[in-house]
């Protein structure tokens, strides 16, 4: 729209009361009364026109969906776009208790059985970056992966329910953060490690740090038939200890390759109690680190043909042959660098440097070319082959102070985020120069996304900054303040930031935007008695008249039913000690119908959507009367849906 129409003028002939009329006076009841709310709260024809882009109005849907990090909140976002309204927080790396995860129910052996490593149990996450499942470089809507930084992890979401049904713990590293990246054909979900350290988890002291100090990107293999990450079918390739970040996969024509870079080849390992810089600028010491260029497929070729070793029951292609074989080169990238992001017709990598004024734009066919041809620079210290810089670029990128991530649009433009000036800027990788444009945002953004923008087909219109300080955007709420993103519209000429909204649960590290009607979810759970984490019905589930409790000397199961507005048995006696089982199922098959089941005191909670079957296991050993209810106002007599557990004192 131009903006120099007036939108009220506009708004006012379109109004019912001046149809017909030329008309644009102020005078009609729409014009009168919208003027007279702008001038009592202060607002300008811009915020109308950026209301009107993001309002919802009641009964109405999203055209997007955003699944955000939720940081170390341990969980993902759902946000609706264009109404930035939250619709769900999936819990994932840590218990929740609205759906019953971690408190009992079947939920407890995926968050703390499957994710142990070394036996610690670990009860939080610090999510980075969400990645949907993709076919053919398009996101397909079923599933969602992300990474947890701080205990190296990789967690599936199933998209039909919006549930946690995997979590693995990679055995090589300590910390991971270039993950959860998808491979084209969600062939893999590849996680990269962070922090270096040695791999397996072994001691050894910081003297050892470039010696036995590793990195490694693990290639997590996803069985598309289960939805599930296939740990045997899973391999790595050791890395130097260069502190790898962000990773891409390549596509279309970089398909079978990918990126990862990192930010410490100086191998700083801090002052190590010696005095020496802190990591801070141990590690900022060179103006080049290194990008590292994986050749996934001929790595899957070398495990196929047994040149590994085993590593914590992990097949792991050494450094060496990983360098002897070129599965692994290097390319120097300028400065701090941050960001690896492909674009969309798998041509170019694009990097950002925290302490860098470009991005830039490296050449997938130059880098490929030189590979091939053996043209290398010289090596690093571990033997890797270096590619000659300027040979393996297209070009720089002149964006602003601290370039961090880039996103793509349908139009053929990259949109950068810039930590330290707080802006987002637009350009174009193809036509390197001056940037089309600057974007002020509030404040010092991390993380920027845009609708499908990591498919090989982004949608445009829709950007999103990500931004980690808002200091006086919105009610102070203590020192510490919500996260804030700021929707950006990028369909015009300018780009105009449309909505606020703070994240007050978790720094949220990366999100991805898909079209809603990509999403096939689920209304309930059939047929009656559906496991939610084996999608086939219980052998324990029940139907109505088939509950019951069988006791098998101190070990009591009870088979309940679910269903308005009432638990049945309503009662269940043990004796202090017992091993009580409750095999729960919902008889509900109507949309919306959801129950919970809660034992008071028992820390005992689970989430009963309609068709649902769950299952809690917990030692009676507090005796008393405890009551457990329904915890969802269900129904007229939602209160009355409870019962009792009494647990009779041993002599
Ligand atoms: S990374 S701000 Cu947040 Cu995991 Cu770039
Ligand atoms: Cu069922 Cu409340």
């Amino acid at each position: 729209m131009n903006p120099s129409v007036s939108i009220l003028a506009l708004l006012m002939a379109c109004a019912p009361e001046n149809a017909g009329q030329a008309s644009t006076s102020g005078a009609g009841p729409l014009g009168g009364t919208l003027q007279a709310i702008m001038t009592e709260r202060g607002l300008k024809e811009e915020d109308i026109l950026a209301a009107a882009k993001t309002y919802t109005p009641s009964g109405k849907l999203d055209e997007y969906v955003i699944m955000a990090s939720g940081g170390h909140g341990g969980n993902l976002i759902a946000i609706g776009v264009p109404s930035m309204r939250i619709l769900k927080y999936v819990a994932v790396f840590g218990p929740e208790s609205w759906q019953g995860y971690g408190y009992g129910g079947l939920g407890d052996k995926i968050l703390y059985e499957d994710s142990r490593q070394g036996g610690k149990e670990v009860t939080w996450g610090d999510v980075h970056h969400p990645n949907f499942s993709e076919t053919k470089g398009e996101y397909d809507g079923k599933y969602i992966f992300v990474n947890d930084k701080a205990n190296a992890r990789v967690a599936v979401v199933d998209l039909s329910d919006f549930m946690t049904k995997q979590i693995v713990a990679n055995p090589l590293v300590m910390s991971d953060h270039g993950g959860a990246f998808v491979t084209p054909n969600t062939e893999y979900v590849v996680e990269t490690s962070q922090y270096a350290a040695p791999l397996g988890g072994r001691y050894a002291p910081l003297d050892e740090y470039d010696t036995t100090y590793r990195g490694a990107a693990m290639f997590w293999h996803f069985d598309k038939e289960k939805g599930r990450l296939d740990q045997e079918k899973s391999w790595a390739i050791e890395l130097p200890p260069y502190m790898q970040d962000l990773a891409d996969a390549g596509k279309l024509e970089s398909d079978g390759w990918v990126f990862i870079n990192s930010w410490n080849t100086e191998l700083s390992a801090g002052s190590e109690g010696k005095g020496k810089p802190f990591m801070e600028s141990g590690a900022s010491q060179n103006d080049m680190d290194y990008l590292h260029v994986i050749n996934w497929k001929k790595a899957e070729q070398l495990i196929a043909d047994g040149k590994f070793d085993i590593i914590n029951g992990v097949r792991v292609i050494s450094l060496a042959t990983a360098a002897s074989e070129n599965v692994l080169t290097f390319i120097g990238e300028p400065k701090s660098p941050h960001g690896c992001d492909v674009t969309p017709d798998g041509k170019g990598i694009v990097v950002g440097g925290k302490l860098d004024t470009h991005a830039t734009v490296f050449e997938f066919s130059k880098i490929k070319d030189l590979i091939e041809k053996g043209e290398f620079s010289g090596k690093d210290r571990y033997g890797v082959n270096v590619l000659d810089f300027q040979k393996s670029i297209r070009g720089q990128q002149e964006i602003g102070l601290g370039p961090l991530h880039t996103v793509f649009d349908d139009k053929g433009f990259a949109y950068t985020s810039v930590f330290l000036d707080s802006t987002v800027v637009k350009w174009n990788p193809n036509q390197l120069g001056q940037p089309v444009e600057a974007l002020s945002v509030q404040y010092n953004i991390g993380h920027i996304m845009a609708a499908e923008g990591d498919t090989v087909s982004p949608d445009g219109h829709w950007v999103v900054a990500m931004n980690k300080m808002a200091q006086d955007r919105y009610q102070p709420v203590g020192p510490l303040l919500p996260q804030s993103f700021q929707l950006i519209d990028v369909s015009g000429e300018k780009m105009e930031i449309t909505y606020d909204l703070p994240i007050p649960l978790g720094e949220p590290h990366y999100s991805q935007m898909i079209k809603a009607d990509k999403l096939k979810p689920l209304q309930v759970y059939s047929p009656v008695g559906t496991n939610p984490y084996t999608d086939e019905v219980s052998p324990h589930a029940v139907t109505a008249g088939q509950e019951r409790i069988e006791r098998d000397g101190k070990k009591v199961h009870v088979y309940m039913s679910v269903i308005r507005s009432h638990l049945s048995p309503d009662y269940i006696d043990v004796n202090e000690g017992d091993e009580v089982t409750i095999h729960l199922t919902s008889l509900e098959q109507a949309y919306d119908q959801v129950h919970g089941f809660a034992i008071d005191m028992y820390n005992v909670n689970v989430s009963m959507e309609p068709g649902k079957y769950e299952e809690v296991t917990f030692t009676a050993d507090r005796a008393g009367v405890f009551p457990f209810y329904c915890t969802e106002f269900c129904s007229a007599l939602h209160l009355e849906m409870a019962g009792y557990l009494l647990v009779k004192p041993r002599e």
